[in-house]
């Protein structure tokens, strides 16, 4: 038996948090790569003649149903649908949604109820399985949702597909994703747990292996490193989950160290170090430590960009499948050697003095107004000055783009 386990798809992905530098190809094949991702998925279900596909939660990017996405999605599905190959899939806090509004789904494809349900497959080969979970309706579940699983069936194989996160147990933190604790998940003596949410693949627990599937594309600089699915097959009457990567694009985080140079001397030293480093299409966030006197990091780091762009538009005209692009530095940030941190008493001095003078409620107001417009709800909102100030930080680290799993 053999299975795949994939789960935030996150179609439509903006990716808005990348300056697309007035390149529309590049923001255009940024976008597309969550599908790219999905449709590398399709063929690989195909290819291995896997039995079934799990999908758990957060299949699209945003609970706006835009007909063109719902497309999207249910072309490939319809794919499987007619290789014989059976998708089981639910919504997540991204997507989440009213079941009972779309059944409309090809033959095969079975989308999860907004309570918990359990899909019964029959294989080709006559073993049986029985794949548990549901749908997200809000965005939020604060309640743990494992007690309403079912207990371990008498089919061959039981699954539990489960969009959660792990309770913290901290009551300063809100666990608003199904909150579940490893030892319940144990308890059910399922053969295997296909987790969504963290977009972070690896496993919970391998005796029985509970998994994170991870996004198959990651889509900010906190998403760095590989992304793909899980190729599950049973061996000797244990399920073994197998990573692929299918990521088009990859976040890294490049730290470099030069000693001496001019401008031109560092970016060569830079571009260097990248040519040596990847081979694939990589979105670095370049941390350059450099001792010498003040020099111009945009600068370099627009040029760095620019021959990204050159090197798309001749392998454009060259018409080859195979790129020649292999990195794209989003980010460059040339520090000084010796004083790099920001707890240094007179640095924090200053830092807390211009915080004061910053976060006042006027200012607060302001910029919520600035960048929501004035919108009735936020008017009488409670600004909590310490709240915002550590939401606000949130985002200026993530470059604009909102982070939750
Ligand atoms: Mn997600």
């Amino acid at each position: 038996m053999k299975f795949i386990h994939t789960a935030d798809l996150h179609l439509g992905s903006s990716f808005k948090g990348i300056p697309d530098a007035g390149n529309n190809d590049f923001k255009e094949k940024l976008i597309n790569s969550t599908f790219v991702a999905l449709d590398k998925i399709v063929n690989d279900a195909i290819k291995e003649e896997v039995d079934f596909v799990l999908i758990v939660g957060d299949v699209f990017d945003g609970s706006d149903r835009l007909k063109s996405r719902i497309r999207m999605f249910k072309d490939p599905m319809e794919k499987l649908s007619e290789e014989g190959i059976p998708v089981v899939f639910c919504y997540g806090n991204h997507d989440h949604y009213d079941t009972s509004e779309d059944q409309d789904w090809a033959e095969n494809i079975h989308q999860l109820d907004n309570s918990v349900e359990t899909i019964h497959l029959t294989l080709k080969d006559g073993e049986t399985v029985d794949v548990s979970g549901f749908s997200y309706k809000e965005n939020h579940i604060p309640e743990d949702m494992v007690p309403q699983y079912p207990d371990r069936s008498d089919a061959d194989w039981h699954i539990g597909m489960l969009h959660a996160a792990e309770s913290t147990g901290s009551s300063n933190q809100t666990d608003d994703y199904a909150p579940f604790k490893k030892q319940e998940l144990i308890d059910k003596k399922y053969d295997y747990w296909a987790l969504g949410h963290i977009h972070k693949h690896g496993e919970l627990n391998s005796e029985p292996p509970i998994v994170y599937a991870g996004n198959p594309q990651g889509r900010r600089k906190n998403e760095e490193g590989e992304h793909g699915y899980y190729l599950v097959t049973s061996e000797n009457n244990r399920l073994v989950p197998e990573f692929k990567p299918v990521d088009t694009f990859r976040w890294v985080k490049l730290n470099i160290e030069i000693t001496d140079g001019t401008e031109a001397e560092v970016q060569e030293a830079v571009e260097k170090q990248l040519d040596s480093k990847y081979d694939g299409t990589y979105l670095v966030d370049l941390d350059v430590k450099f001792p010498g006197k003040e020099i111009k990091d945009r600068e370099i780091l627009s040029n760095l960009q620019s021959k990204f762009f050159q090197q798309m538009e001749s392998d454009k005209k060259e018409d080859s499948d195979k790129s020649k692009i292999k990195w794209y530095p989003y980010s460059l940030i040339l520090s000084k050697l010796e004083d790099l941190s920001i707890d240094g008493d007179i640095d924090s001095q200053a830092f807390q003095q211009a915080r004061e003078e910053v976060l006042n409620e006027e200012h607060i107001k302001k910029l919520v107004e600035d960048y929501f417009g004035s919108k009735d709800e936020l008017k009488d909102a409670d600004f909590d000055a310490e709240k915002i100030f550590n939401k606000a930080n949130n985002i200026i680290r993530e470059r604009g783009d909102l982070v939750e799993d």
